[in-house]
């Protein structure tokens, strides 16, 4: 016998279940001691939480909402690099870009432009010029298409990358620096600031996270753009790092670049390890985590960590190092990681999925969120968890409201009458173990503008 659950939503939803029932005390019942997504907890620090996506992967129900419960910023993965935005010359095509960040905006999320000019990804045509006139009026032209074009839509820009050698700090042997020299770096940054005068420009790189000869040579010309008022306003450090190698001097390193007066960004973390993983590299990744993000939350100019994928199932280490993988917070099915859990520790968040309350003996408890909204609808997801022991499968009740109804539903099985939807698993989400969570979301059409959330109960099975 399960005990079924009412989550009272809100005020609203309280009147549209039940008009005569308030009871107060049952909102405890859903209430979380702490932020149990990444998202609400770095917010809850003042910081933001982002992953790279790509467009292609939205349509992949466990993909989208991963990222739509997790993360609150997000940096196309390819789509708006110059290969793709401009293939040939002066002929623009901002089509994938334009959905990726549509997705974002409607998800409330940052938007992280990744990347105006940088020597990979980049078009034959621009790679082969030669004059410095013709390559500097090429990418000006490039930077105030693009950045113009999402004007007002991006938070930050990667203005430029990788424009450094390792070991050395040299500047890297590319196109623009044989053709322009130094100076197009602050061109770039220029341009950028004219096109988007609203955005943080960033100058981003890999292997600049520890101090060392090519963070030192970032150090220098970050501290050179400051003085002679080169718009820049934040460093991105990658932090594509390997197992058990996050630098000690992470943390003096941020601080110094803080000190120049501007933010730093981790832009693209990931701890790639040896494949299989096994439990103690899983451990010993979850405690790198812990030690990036308590870095970051002990730099006040810290303010955005971001992971370079969501799944390890789509990341892009194993192509490029073969063997090797595992590098991100989820694992090819979309579980959490020690590394998740880890990084919400540091951060001040506790997983709901952690074994809750031994007096709930079996049963669910349920809560709902509002993803997203328009006008005419909204985005709604429900988690339904289990008590201190394992459920074999749930039931969630949805009670629309008026003018309400679901026009689509993800990750469970709905059947209607009239205006309750009965949402039972999909097969892959029913069995919950102790403390586990399953999600299932769903948009409504609201024609009349009602946006009140549906009346909500649960039980088990
Ligand atoms: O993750 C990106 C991968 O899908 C592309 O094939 C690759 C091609 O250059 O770029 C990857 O992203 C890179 C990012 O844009 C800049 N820093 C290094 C990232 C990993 O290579």
């Amino acid at each position: 016998m399960r005990r079924a659950f009412i989550a009272l939503l809100s005020a609203g939803a309280l009147l549209l279940a039940a008009p005569v029932a308030v009871a107060p005390p049952a909102l405890a019942t859903i209430k979380e001691a702490a932020p149990g997504t990444l998202k609400e907890a770095a917010a809850a620090k003042g910081r933001v939480f982002g992953t790279a996506a790509a467009q292609a992967h939205l349509g992949e129900s466990a993909y989208a909402s991963t990222l739509d419960r997790e993360f609150n910023q997000l940096t196309p993965e390819n789509e708006m690099k110059w290969d793709t935005t401009e293939p040939s010359r002066n002929s623009f095509n901002f089509g994938a870009a334009d959905q990726i960040v549509g997705h974002a905006q409607a998800q409330g999320m940052k938007i992280r432009g990744h990347t105006l000019v940088w020597h990979n990804q980049l078009p034959g045509w621009a790679g082969g010029i030669s004059s410095r006139d013709d390559l500097l009026s090429a990418m000006r032209n490039h930077i105030a298409k693009e950045a113009g074009h999402f004007a007002g839509k991006i938070a930050y820009w990667d203005v430029v990358n990788e424009a450094f050698q390792d070991g050395s700090g040299a500047r890297r042997d590319s196109v623009f620096q044989r053709v322009m020299g130094d100076g197009y770096i602050e061109e770039a940054f220029r341009a950028a600031r004219t096109a988007d005068p609203a955005a943080k420009l960033c100058y981003n790189d890999y292997n600049i996270d520890g101090q060392n000869a090519k963070s030192n040579a970032v150090y220098a010309m970050v501290k050179d753009f400051r003085a002679r008022g080169v718009p820049i306003d934040c460093v991105g450090l990658q932090a594509h790092l390997t197992l058990g190698n996050v630098p000690s001097d992470m943390q003096a390193n941020m601080q110094r670049f803080a000190d120049l007066g501007v933010d730093v960004h981790i832009t693209e973390l990931d701890i790639r390890m040896s494949t299989p993983a096994d439990g103690s590299k899983l451990a010993t990744q979850a405690n790198d985590y812990r030690k990036v993000v308590s870095a970051c939350l002990a730099v006040s100019r810290c303010t955005v960590i971001t992971v370079w994928g969501i799944t390890d199932k789509y990341s892009w280490i194993p192509d490029v190092f073969p063997g090797e993988g595992a590098a991100l917070l989820f694992d090819d099915n979309y579980g959490k990681k020690p590394a998740y859990n880890a990084s919400l520790e540091a951060l001040g968040g506790t997983d709901p999925g952690d074994p809750g309350d031994p007096g709930d003996p079996g049963a669910v408890t349920c809560s709902y969120t509002r993803t997203a909204q328009w006008d005419t609808g909204f985005n709604g997801q429900v988690t339904i968890k289990a008590g201190s022991s394992r459920v074999s499968s749930w039931t969630a009740v949805l009670t629309m409201g008026s003018g309400q109804q679901i026009s689509g539903l993800w990750n469970g099985t709905p059947s209607t009458s009239g205006n309750v939807v009965t949402v039972k698993p999909v097969g892959w989400n029913a069995d919950l173990a102790p403390g586990a969570s399953a999600s299932f979301g769903f948009t409504v059409n609201a024609p009349g503008g009602n946006q009140a959330p549906p009346a909500l109960t649960c039980s088990s099975p």
